[in-house]
C-alpha cells in the first residue's frame, strides 16, 4: 500500500523560544528548511523505493533504501531533538533533580562529570552527528554516544533519552565556526522535564 506521507512536526515554542541558543532566523531555517526537507525527501524516496519494488528492481531498491535510511534519520532525529529542547520561561535548562539526576551521579560520579564528558565526545563529532545520552536495554546504565550524519543509535541496545545536533547548520548563524561554545550553551535550553520522562519510561 502507498505510504502516508510523513509530515513536519509543529515545534512546541516559537521560533524565538530557545534564544538567545538558537536565534529566532537561525531556528527557522533549521526547522522550516533542513528539517521539512528530510521530511520531503523521505516521503520522495519512499515513493520511488515503491516503484522500484513493482518492478523487483533491487539495485535501485537498495539505493533508495540509503536515501531512506538517511532521511528518515534526519526526520526522527530533529523530531527527538525539538521535544528535548525547551525555551528558558518554560522550564529549559532548569536540571530536574529526580530519578534520572541520580542515575546520572551513580553512573558519571556527579551531574557536572557527565556534562563534561557529553560535551567532550559531542563536541568531538568528525563531520556532521549528533551527541547523545542513553540508555541500555539490558543493563540499565546511561551512556553518551556519538553518530555520524543522520544515523540512529543501535535499536538493539539503546534506548535514546537526549540528543544534541552539531551539524554545522544548527550553530553556524550564531556561533561561526565554534562549536564548542555552542555545545556548552545548549544546557541552558535542555528541557529536562521531557528527559525525565523519557528516563522512566525507558526503565520500564
Ligand atoms: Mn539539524
Amino acid at each position: 500500500m502507498p505510504n502516508e506521507k510523513f509530515i513536519l512536526p509543529e515545534l512546541g515554542y516559537d521560533y524565538s523560544g530557545l534564544e538567545p541558543v538558537f536565534p529566532a532566523e537561525a531556528l527557522k531555517i533549521h526547522h522550516d528548511k533542513h528539517h521539512r526537507g528530510y521530511v520531503n525527501n523521505v516521503n520522495l524516496n519512499l515513493e520511488k523505493f515503491h516503484e522500484a519494488e513493482k518492478h523487483n528492481d533491487l539495485t535501485a531498491m537498495a539505493h533508495f533504501m540509503g536515501l531512506i535510511k538517511f532521511n528518515a534519520g534526519g526526520h526522527l532525529i530533529h523530531s527527538f531533538f525539538w521535544e528535548n529542547l525547551a525555551p528558558q520561561n518554560k522550564g529549559g535548562g532548569e536540571v530536574v533533580k529526580k530519578e534520572l539526576f541520580k542515575a546520572i551521579e551513580k553512573d558519571f560520579q556527579n551531574f557536572d562529570k557527565f556534562v563534561e564528558a557529553f560535551n567532550a565526545q559531542t563536541i568531538g563529532v568528525q563531520g556532521s552527528g549528533w551527541g547523545w545520552l542513553a540508555l541500555n536495554k539490558f543493563t540499565k546504565h546511561l551512556f553518551i554516544t556519538t553518530s555520524s550524519n543522520q544515523d540512529l543509535l543501535n535499536q538493539t541496545s539503546a534506548i535514546p533519552l537526549m540528543c544534541v545536533d552539531v551539524w554545522e547548520h544548527s550553530y553556524y548563524i550564531k556561533y561561526k565556526n565554534d562549536r564548542a561554545q555552542y555545545v556548552k550553551d545548549i544546557w541552558s535550553i535542555i528541557n529536562w522535564t521531557k528527559v525525565e520522562e523519557r528516563f522512566i519510561k525507558a526503565l520500564k
